[in-house]
């Protein structure tokens, strides 16, 4: 057989790999090396030889691409699939707006780009790693199978990054796809490279709000880089929105059935911890550690980076479109800021520039997305007739990025975002946060649920199953 016909075989994509030999040989170099750290570092070992109910992406049509059957995951097809080119499209925001869309990159830019890239790269890998262990303590194998479809989906993003990497960016592009393997979440030395990344994220209610809370990031850093000028760029992330939609069902929904066995067993009158489900107010703590964590992530209110992304044409916003003014020049963003000058902990309304301001403009994109789930959340407890209500805490709770972090506003602040001295941080931490209580509470309901049909006392299952099976359909055998 020839080496084309084996990648082509190993490697499906749209990007007609088998007529760059340079860049063939460059991924199916790549390609062991990151068979070697998904057997390492990737779901657990057991689980590799398992049949799991999967869908591959095999082409971007849609009735193409989601394709399903048992597939063992090393033998998981990671794909190349960038959603079609557009005849005459031209750069739809910043400096260069009007002008046509990059296929190579920009020069002047390389930097930028390759940073951007290997940011969003670094995210996907991270996140298996972080969930590594996750499968050995599944409610149910309806959980357990959509656990190893973000986990293949993720791997996959991983590829869509590092085929930009090698294909437009030589030797560093190829310097920085090794280093994307050798990075390890949590690790002191080699961490990945934004906060939220290197969580410990040890149970199932950490895995239901980080897809909920974390994905909906990556959802949104996609969106803004779904307009990027940069085409191939655009392209590529475009078509792993369409994966990133069950990355939030998986988050939001999980989150939901929590909330469901929580407040079903209330309605009997009974006590959660007794039935083995999660009382309400752990549930609110969890919500506020992922929440905060995930806000981190769309950088400082004010950033200098973010201009820059936006003047350069590579990094737009949600949904660009929407906007009247895709080049920004003028305009003010009025946000609240602290102002040590007038004391500790106070705070005024300050109008920046708003390129400055596009992370801001995003992250407020994003807490309208998990206001409205929260909505949902709580009309769960409303059909089941109970009074409390959860709350997305202040933005400036928790914060480690930012004018909020605390090295930068000299103070900490409370879910209501008023001021707060260390010493009531400290005192007051358990009432907001997981404690140690509450995560050996939430540990000690993880078991392993395998039997079709059965799921753990902490969740309820699903009101429908995966691609119209039911909920007792053997997803992993
Ligand atoms: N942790 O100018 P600033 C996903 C750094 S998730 C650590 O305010 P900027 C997924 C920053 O790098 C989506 N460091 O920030 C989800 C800068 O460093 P330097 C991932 C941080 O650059 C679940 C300094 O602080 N995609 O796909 O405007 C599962 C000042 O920063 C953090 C992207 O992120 C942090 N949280 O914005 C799987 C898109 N925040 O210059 C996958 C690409 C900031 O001082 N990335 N810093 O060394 C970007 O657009 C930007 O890098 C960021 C940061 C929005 C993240
Ligand atoms: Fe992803
Ligand atoms: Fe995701």
């Amino acid at each position: 057989m020839s080496v084309a016909a084996v990648s082509d075989d190993k490697i499906p994509n749209n990007v007609d790999l088998a007529s760059d030999k340079r860049l063939q040989r460059a991924l199916e170099q790549w390609l062991p090396s990151y068979l070697g750290w998904w057997q390492e570092i990737g779901p657990e070992r057991s689980f590799q030889a398992r049949d799991v109910y999967l869908r591959t992406a095999i082409s971007v049509e849609t009735d193409g691409w989601a394709n399903f059957d048992y597939v063992k995951m090393p033998d998981y097809r990671w794909g190349i699939f960038l959603t079609p080119r557009e005849e005459g499209k031209t750069i739809g925001f910043g400096d260069h707006m009007g002008e046509p869309v990059w296929n190579e990159v920009p020069g002047e830019y390389r930097n930028m780009l390759r940073r951007i890239i290997v940011t969003q790269a670094d995210t996907e890998p991270a996140s298996v790693e972080q969930q590594r262990l996750l499968g050995m303590t599944a409610p149910s194998l309806y959980d357990l199978r959509n656990l190893f479809q973000v986990n293949v989906e993720e791997g996959r993003h991983l590829w869509a990054m590092v085929y930009l990497l090698h294909s437009h960016f030589g030797k560093d592009g190829r310097e920085e796809a090794e280093a994307l393997l050798e990075r390890r979440s949590g690790d002191a030395d080699k961490p990945r490279i934004l906060g939220a990344f290197n969580q410990p994220i040890t149970n199932w209610l950490d895995f239901f709000f980080f897809t909920m809370f974390t994905d909906r990031d990556g959802k949104f850093q996609l969106y803004a880089l779904a307009e990027s000028g940069f085409d191939p760029l655009a392209r590529t992330t475009r078509f792993m929105l369409t994966e990133e939609a069950h990355h939030m069902f998986v988050g939001e929904t999980g989150v939901d059935r929590v909330v469901q066995r929580t407040a079903q067993v209330m309605q009997q009158g009974k006590d959660p911890r007794q039935e083995g489900a999660i009382p309400i107010e752990i549930l609110q703590k969890y919500l506020h550690l992922w929440f905060s964590l995930s806000e981190d992530l769309f950088g400082g209110e004010i950033s200098s980076n973010a201009a820059d992304f936006f003047a350069s044409g590579l990094k737009g916003r949600y949904k660009e479109a929407q906007y009247e003014d895709h080049k920004v020049l003028t305009g003010e963003y009025r946000m609240t800021v602290p102002d040590t000058t007038k004391g500790v902990g106070k705070l005024v309304e300050k109008d920046v520039p708003l390129r400055t301001a596009m992370n801001e403009v995003l992250r407020d994109n994003y807490v309208d997305d998990c206001q409205r789930a929260v909505d949902k959340w709580n009309r769960t407890l409303e059909r089941h007739g109970q009074s409390a209500r959860f709350t997305l805490p202040s933005r400036r709770f928790h914060r480690n990025q930012g004018l909020f972090a605390p090295q930068q506003a000299g103070t900490r602040f409370d879910p209501a975002g008023a001021p707060l001295s260390d010493d009531d941080w400290s005192r007051r931490r358990d009432e907001w946060l997981p404690s140690a209580a509450d995560m050996a509470y939430v540990e000690s309901l993880m078991k392993q649920v395998t039997a079709p049909g059965q799921i753990a006392a902490w969740v309820a299952p699903p009101s429908k199953g995966i691609n119209g099976q039911g909920f007792d359909f053997v997803y992993v055998k």
